[in-house]
């Protein structure tokens, strides 16, 4: 869906990705893919009376339940939950849908933005500004209660990586909350091994980790199909690096990747490096992804 921001487009991102061979991609080194299919989402994009100040409200709740519901079968059953938006809205089904599963469930945020935004302080009223805000129990009442319980993150297990464009309002809440935050400067600064080794000790006592991969994280001279650029971001490497060294630690227990626009796409660039972000994540290039392969092409053809 596209409803969490102003940009027709992010809807069209599953579509993108099936179309752009992703299945075939992963199922090449032996991964155990079930495309469960589309999300219904109702076809609005307008706002309904009073929601000026979250915008596309009811719509949204409704695709959140049916996000929440569809993860928390995939995890119930055992399987991995590999969610592809969408804008970043979607986290706040996604999230419900894996709350029930942990007792200390850790996030890493890869984002250039905060997205934690409340109706008070949301710039925009877009809710895909606001779903680590509802993650941790802040925000609107009819957003808290998706999927029941509520979802209640900690501060201490959240950590962002590549954010760079914050809200005032979000900087009070980050700082007031101290929430664990590596910039794409940092990321610079100290490598990312450094941040992914530092991330997964700081969330070392949770008994699962989410990674919120929104890709306009990643500079939009790379990453140009996204609604909200913002200069400065992550290079491409350095995020197939992430995500190869989030593989092989063992540690995500679920993913999500979201924001891609094919609409706003150059040539289907983005559409093609978020293929390459998902398969090293899965974890195409890893030696261990060599060695299925290898295995797997010598039972089919001896000679
Ligand atoms: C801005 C932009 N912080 C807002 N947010 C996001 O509207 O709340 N852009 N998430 O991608
Ligand atoms: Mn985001
Ligand atoms: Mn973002
Ligand atoms: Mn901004």
């Amino acid at each position: 869906m596209w409803l969490g921001q102003a940009c027709y487009g992010a809807n069209l991102a599953p579509a993108a990705l099936r179309a752009a061979g992703l299945q075939k991609r992963l199922t090449a080194f032996n991964q155990d893919i079930i495309d469960l299919g589309d999300i219904p989402i109702a076809v609005a994009g307008q706002c309904e009376a009073g929601e000026q100040q979250v915008k596309n409200l009811q719509p949204i709740i409704a695709a959140s339940n049916e996000i929440a519901r569809c993860v928390d079968r995939i995890v119930a059953s055992d399987r991995f939950p590999l969610v592809l938006g969408g804008d970043h809205s979607i986290a706040i089904g996604t999230l419900a849908g894996l709350i029930g599963h942990y007792d200390n469930l850790g996030i890493i945020w890869y984002d250039a933005h905060a997205d934690i935004n409340t109706p008070a302080t949301t710039p925009s009223g877009n809710i895909h500004g606001m779903p680590l805000a509802v993650a941790m129990g802040s925000g609107h009442a009819e957003l808290l209660s998706i999927g029941g319980a509520g979802v209640r993150i900690k501060p201490e297990n959240i950590v962002y990586i590549g954010v760079r464009d914050i809200d005032p309002g979000e900087a009070a809440f980050i700082d007031e909350q101290q929430i664990k935050l590596y910039t794409a400067e940092d990321v610079g600064r100290w490598g990312m091994p450094a941040i992914i080794e530092q991330t997964l000790a700081h969330l070392a006592a949770c008994d699962g980790i989410h990674l919120s991969f929104d890709i306009d994280g990643i500079d939009p001279l790379a990453m140009p199909g996204v609604g909200t650029p913002a200069a400065g971001g992550v290079s491409y490497r350095d995020s197939i690096l992430a995500l190869q060294l989030l593989e092989q630690s063992r540690a995500v227990t679920s993913a999500e990747f979201v924001e891609l626009n094919p609409v706003l796409d150059k040539d289907g660039q983005t559409t093609r490096a978020v293929v390459d972000l998902i398969a090293a994540f899965l974890g195409e290039f890893t030696p261990c992804g060599l060695q299925r392969t290898a295995a797997g092409r010598q039972e089919q053809d001896p000679a």
